[in-house]
C-alpha cells in the first residue's frame, strides 16, 4: 500500500468566473485521485497582496489525503491550473486559479522547485482564517499553531464571500 499523507492546500482566484474556478479545481483534484476524503473552508473575498494593480481575489482552504510525493504533487496540481486555463505572466499577477501546497504533513521541503511549509503562509490572513476553520491547531514546521499565526496578522481586506459554498463531489 502506498503511503498515504495529510495536506493543505490554498485555493486563489482573480479572473473569471472565480466561485467556478475554485470548484473547479476542487472536482479536478478529486476526479483524478490527487486528493481523497476532502475537506473545505468557506470562500473568502481578499484584497490582492502585492503584485500589479489587480482585482480581488477568492480564497479558500482544503485538505485532504495524498498518496503523490511533494514534488509529484505539485507537478499534478500545477496539471490542474493549467487545465483551469491558467496562463503565467506575471509574478503574483491575476489568475483563474493557484493552487498551493501549505502543509505535506509537518514536514520541511526545501528544493528549487518547491517549499514546504510555505514560505508566505504564516503571515497571509487570506491563508490563515480559511485554514483556521479546518485545522486551527495545525502546527506550522517553524511558526507556531495556524490559529496562533493568525492572532498575530491584520484581517483587514478579508470578508467572508456569503454568496457561495464549495461542496465535494465524490471521487
Ligand atoms: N513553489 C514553491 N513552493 C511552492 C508551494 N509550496 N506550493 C513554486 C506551490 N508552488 C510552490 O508559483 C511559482 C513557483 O512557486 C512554482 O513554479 C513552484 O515551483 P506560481 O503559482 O507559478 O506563481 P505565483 O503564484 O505568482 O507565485 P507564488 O510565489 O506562488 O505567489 P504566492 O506567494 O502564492 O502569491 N493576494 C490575495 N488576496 N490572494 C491570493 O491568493 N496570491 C498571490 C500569489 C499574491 N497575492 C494574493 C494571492
Ligand atoms: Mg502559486
Amino acid at each position: 500500500m502506498s503511503a498515504v499523507n495529510q495536506v493543505a492546500l490554498a485555493l486563489g482566484s482573480n479572473l473569471g468566473d472565480r466561485v467556478a474556478n475554485l470548484q473547479g479545481a476542487l472536482d479536478a483534484m478529486v476526479a483524478s485521485g490527487i486528493l481523497r476524503d476532502t475537506a473545505t473552508s468557506r470562500i473568502y473575498e481578499t484584497e490582492p497582496v502585492g503584485g500589479p494593480d489587480q482585482g480581488p481575489y477568492l480564497n479558500a482552504v482544503v485538505e485532504g489525503w495524498t498518496e503523490l510525493l511533494p514534488e509529484e504533487l505539485l507537478a499534478a496540481l500545477q496539471g490542474v491550473e493549467d487545465q483551469l486555463g491558467r496562463v503565467r505572466t506575471v509574478r503574483w499577477g491575476p489568475r483563474t486559479v493557484d493552487i498551493d501546497i501549505l502543509a505535506y504533513g509537518h514536514e520541511v521541503w526545501n528544493t528549487e522547485k518547491l517549499v514546504i511549509p510555505h514560505p508566505r503562509a504564516h503571515e497571509r490572513a487570506f491563508v490563515l482564517m480559511p485554514w483556521s476553520e479546518l485545522d486551527s491547531a495545525f502546527e506550522i514546521p517553524g511558526h507556531g499553531t495556524v490559529g496562533a499565526c493568525l492572532a498575530s496578522v491584520s484581517r483587514d481586506g478579508i470578508v467572508l464571500h456569503r454568496d457561495a459554498k464549495l461542496t465535494v463531489k465524490k471521487g
